[in-house]
């Protein structure tokens, strides 16, 4: 039977059955990412396909920004673009067209009613006659650790989806996403690397889509993730050390002590890109760690639209995040840009990470 699902898959479903006729080779049933959107949808009984659609306009701005950071060596986007974005970081044409391109899908796909963008002071409203039935919000970072455009490092997409409050009627405002994360309907990112990746959950556990770019399509390569409870990778920038709370500092020094039934010395692993290193851990197992520093008093990494997301990710596949202290999914945003330190990872790595910061810096925590 075609039905929407199926029909912009038939010329890939015509050249697979192609190739097993003269290959005979077994025909691997590829799932897209489209087709395990609709089969999912039956997790959400009342929804009516608009969470669907919302992933799908999500999947599609991320195969266009693929495009281009795979050429952003070639093409005149490479570069600084001059100006400087609400970071105060220097924007790039590549984080430029990656916000456009989220905010034009989302916007022309009609469930999204307004958007809160790292490359974005305020918030962007999606006042249009598509959107006018909208219930959702999304957070998102276009396109994180962008320096590393310039030298060829991985980059990311993270994604945070919210349905709007009940109580909340009119135009949209900042209390649409003044919501805990442990309130997200989805979150989800895109790791632009040696081949471009879709991690999301709904709240019922964790996969993956490898983008097949011979034939457009992400397609299933990762069900079910788990994190692994124990690992033996730490990603922190260490040039920061002299700044770092004295629980940090202590467990940076467990991390290099040597110690064979628990794996230590751990290996140092830092990106600089949050996604390249939380993916990473995702499927070996490690804990990333952006604590407060003296340039960063409150931690460098957004709540909403990183710590949150994240954070939803780790905790569907079996890891932890957290301040330091507190859970992060439990922390209340008052402001669309504020900062929180994230320790984030294998849960039994965050735990002794917690340890540390309860024994040697508990007054540094967020109360
Ligand atoms: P630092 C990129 O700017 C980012 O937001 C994350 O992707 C990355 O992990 C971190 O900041 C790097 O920050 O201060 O170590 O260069």
């Amino acid at each position: 039977m075609i039905d929407e699902t199926n029909f912009y898959e038939l010329p890939y479903i015509f050249v697979s059955n192609l190739t097993h006729m003269f290959t005979h080779k077994p025909l691997r049933r590829f799932i897209t990412l489209g087709q395990f959107i609709i089969e999912r949808q039956a997790d959400f009984p009342f929804a009516k396909g608009e969470l669907s659609r919302l992933l799908r306009d999500i999947g599609i701005a991320a195969k266009l920004v693929n495009r281009e950071v795979t050429k952003a060596g070639l093409a005149d986007i490479l570069g600084d673009m001059g100006e400087t974005n609400v970071q105060g970081e220097d924007q790039k044409k590549l984080d430029v067209y990656a916000n456009e391109q989220f905010i034009n899908a989302l916007r022309s796909g009609g469930e999204c009613m307004a958007i809160a963008s790292e490359e974005n002071e305020d918030l962007i409203d999606i006042d249009s006659v598509v959107s006018k039935d909208a219930k959702y919000v999304v957070c998102m970072d276009p396109l994180d650790g962008s320096s590393n455009i310039d030298v060829n490092v991985s980059i990311g997409t993270i994604f945070s989806i919210y349905r709007r409050p009940e109580h909340l009627t009119g135009p949209t405002s900042i209390e649409d996403f003044m919501q805990k994360g442990v309130d997200q309907v989805a979150a989800g990112y895109v790791i632009y690397g040696s081949s471009a990746m879709l991690v999301y959950t709904t709240g019922k556990g964790v996969n993956g889509f490898t983008l097949d770019p011979s034939i457009g399509e992400f397609c299933l390569s990762h069900p079910d993730m788990v994190m692994p409870k124990d690992g033996a990778i730490y990603s922190i920038n260490e040039g920061n050390h002299l700044h770092f709370p004295e629980g940090v500092k202590k467990y940076v020094k467990y991390c290099q002590e040597i110690d064979k039934e628990t794996k230590r010395p751990y290996s140092s692993r830092y990106i600089g890109s949050l996604v390249a290193d939380f993916h990473r851990n995702l499927i070996k197992g490690g804990i990333y760690i952006y604590p407060s520093t003296l340039k960063s008093p409150k931690g460098k990494l957004r709540l909403l639209y990183e710590c949150n997301p994240l954070a939803f990710i780790a905790e569907q596949a079996g890891g932890k995040a957290s301040d330091g202290f507190n859970r992060i999914l439990e922390l209340q945003p008052t402001s669309l840009h504020q900062r929180t330190p994230l320790y984030i990872g294998s849960v039994n790595m965050v735990d002794k990470a917690e340890e540390m910061m309860r024994i040697y810096s508990a007054e540094t925590a967020n109360h």
